[in-house]
């Protein structure tokens, strides 16, 4: 056995190699012939036009998402939400800052990994896209008229949020899982403790269908083990959710080895529905937990965070029926339901093999009670119970599988690299295709729903080695766009994605371009700060507090004079854009301010903090070229000594 594991993890940290040495087919055309002028048609989006799928990347370590266009590949927005971002201020500006609060105090990055876009019946509506920072366990939801993160909800016990944000099918909980285990409440205890005395905590979020809003509705307190990744049953499974566990052995120190030790993990399936009806009588513990809860308004243009103090925990065997152990060899990583809800796919990543459960005899093993024991009171289902079938020389190292809707499966296999398209029910192979270099997960615009939009497969590559012109050590991630309406897969294109995107997320752009935001109407702007009219424009001091009241419109600002402002004084500029216009934002900066520029929307208000430190006369200007005249853009502020009796005047 522990041969085997070596073997394996051998073959796992060579894997980045074995791609970099296949230099006779770099192209990854399949002996097809070279990429043909085909491909560069079925990817050609000319001048003006645009293309037929938004896709959502996540952004990895950038704590950010970003959005493409497919079939063309090309970018078009980065929209922040767990990371500061220099380019709109986001989280510099006053008004953003609340949005990165947590327990632990202003937590401005995270590594964000699944984003997942909103569903009614199983189908994609284009309300809004969730996704998970995985370190400082949090879930945001981004509404999709304005592509501007409004949510972001901190999860207490949690660490390593990981087998999140996914959501079900009407939207009615986005999920959020512990990747890793840990005391619950925390505490001081020796990590030797661990095995039976972690807790693995799995929340379930509700969502508010008028605002989005998002609440901890209870969190499942299960075992120690590692909860990886998750996915929702769907159409008959509807009401359940599935999680793939790995180091079932609870092992604390070299899980390389010591988390690789039993033949199979689990994956948990939880009648999350069961246990909303056990809630809503009354069920479930509180227990005191802080955590942040911050929310941005578009009336207001600014964010307020809340601290809250407790959350409604579950003890999954106070729930008979709750949760079963479906057994599932090799440390799986990702978990994938079919459209249907019938098939729930296991990717053991240290196998060859596929495992697929059934949903149905999930459900009959269940009626017999046929169980093959417990772990910590939750019952285990036999593994022959539940099979539906293995897909045979998958290849190896599976870690994530999508649906195109018409029945068949897509399998990303890391180790070697490639993907694999296989038959749902038959579990017979009927392609595979190499990918520049070591895929993780893979996506098709509707994988996730019931009514996938299987045109499109975007394979989202771990390593690029020599896919571009080399950047010095380190590349940008390399995406890879296949056309999957054929029989084969057909690769189309190469392109860079920003930070590590580890999933993605894709939506016919008809859905939701028509309701893109425009602008802000500044009649509407409620923001407490705001200047509306320029008779108001001003600038009040409160101490050592000063309020800038300013407005700005082509080419600019008001007022654009300032003095009787000291050393040692906090500037608050509140500034207001007075376009009425689609795209015509200005910029604010101001030398020397440590907290980067604001970029303000028409309409929009946002506040720049300064702390003047030197006296003199300083410029400030627009950041963004608006018009012929955005280089008269331009102000200056007058800084005197602390001591000095001037006046403010503008
Ligand atoms: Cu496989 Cu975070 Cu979904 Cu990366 S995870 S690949
Ligand atoms: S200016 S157009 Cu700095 Cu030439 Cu930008
Ligand atoms: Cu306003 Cu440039």
């Amino acid at each position: 056995m522990k041969n085997t594991i070596n073997i394996l993890i051998t073959i796992i940290m060579t894997a980045g190699l074995v791609g970099c040495n296949n230099s006779e087919d770099k192209r990854g055309n399949g002996g097809q012939g070279g990429l043909a002028t085909n491909a560069a048609e079925k990817v050609y989006v000319a001048p003006g036009d645009h293309d037929e799928f938004y896709a959502f990347f996540s952004g990895g370590y950038s704590g950010n998402l970003t959005v493409y266009g497919l079939p063309s590949g090309r970018m078009f927005k980065e929209i922040p939400v767990f990371s500061q971002f220099a380019t709109s201020g986001y989280g510099y500006s006053e008004e953003t800052k609340p949005m990165l609060n947590t327990s632990f105090g202003f937590v401005p990055w995270d590594d964000s990994h699944h984003p997942d876009i909103s569903q009614t019946n199983g189908k994609l509506d284009g309300r809004w896209i969730f996704i998970n920072g995985n370190n400082t366990p949090r879930i945001a939801r981004i509404d999709l008229e304005t592509f501007e993160t409004e949510e972001i909800i901190e999860i207490p016990n949690s660490a390593g949020n990981h087998s999140s944000s996914f959501i079900t099918e009407n939207t009615e909980y986005v999920v959020a899982g512990t990747r890793f285990s840990v005391p619950v409440p925390q505490r001081d205890m020796s990590i030797k403790d661990y095995k039976g005395n972690f807790k693995g905590a799995i929340s379930f979020l509700s969502v508010d269908q008028d605002t989005g809003r998002m609440d901890i509705k209870f969190q499942l307190m299960m075992p120690g083990f590692n909860y990886d990744l998750s996915h929702p049953g769907r159409d008959k499974s509807h009401g359940w959710f599935f999680f793939t566990t790995y180091n079932t052995e609870e092992a604390n120190t070299l899980l390389e080895v010591n988390a690789s030790q039993n033949d199979k993990d689990f994956i948990a399936a939880v009648n999350w529905k069961l246990i909303e009806e056990y809630v809503n009588n009354g069920g479930g513990t509180k227990m005191p937990a802080e955590y942040a809860h911050n929310v941005y308004d578009h009336d207001t243009h600014a964010a307020t965070s809340t601290m809250k103090k407790e959350v409604l925990t579950v003890d999954p065997t106070k729930v008979p029926g709750a949760v079963y152990f479906l057994p599932t060899p090799k440390s799986p990583h990702g978990v994938d339901v079919d459209p249907t809800g019938e098939y729930i796919i296991g990717n053991g990543k240290l196998s060859a093999d596929l495992t697929v459960h059934s949903f149905t005899k999930m459900i009959d093993a269940i009626e017999k009670k046929n169980f093959d024991g417990e772990a910590y009171g939750i019952p285990i289902l036999k593994f022959d119970d539940v099979l539906a079938g293995t897909v045979k020389q998958g290849g190896l190292g599976p870690l994530h599988t999508e649906f195109d809707g018409k029945g068949n499966a897509y399998t990303t296999f890391f180790i070697s690299s490639e993907v694999v398209k296989w038959k749902l029910g038959t579990w017979e192979v009927l392609d595979r295709q190499p990918v520049f270099y070591s895929v993780g997960h893979g996506m098709i615009p509707g994988g996730n729903s019931r009514e996938p939009f299987g045109k499109y497969f975007v394979a989202m590559n771990k390593i690029t080695k020599d896919r571009y012109l080399p950047t010095g050590p380190e590349l940008e991630h390399s995406a890879q766009l296949f056309d999957i309406t054929g029989d084969k897969m057909e690769l189309l294109l190469d392109f860079p994605t920003h930070g590590e995107p580890h999933y993605a997320a894709g939506i016919p752009a008809d859905i939701i371009k028509n309701n893109s935001k425009k602008f802000y109407k500044l009649a509407e702007n409620k923001h407490e700060h705001a200047t509306i009219t320029d008779a108001d424009a001003r600038v009040e001091r409160k101490g050592n507090e000063v309020h800038v009241y300013m407005t700005m419109i082509r080419s600019h600002f008001n007022p654009d004079n300032i003095e009787g402002i000291k050393v040692g004084d906090k500037v608050y500029f509140h500034v207001t854009n007075h376009e009425q216009d689609f795209d015509v934002p200005h910029g604010f900066a101001m030398i020397g301010a440590n907290n980067s520029e604001l970029l303000i929307m028409p309409g929009q208000t946002k506040t720049l903090l300064w702390e003047p430190k030197k006296v003199g006369v300083w410029p400030f200007y627009c950041t963004d070229f608006c018009s012929a005249l955005h280089q008269e853009m331009q102000g200056y502020i007058r800084v005197s000594p602390a001591s000095s009796n001037i006046e403010l005047s503008w």
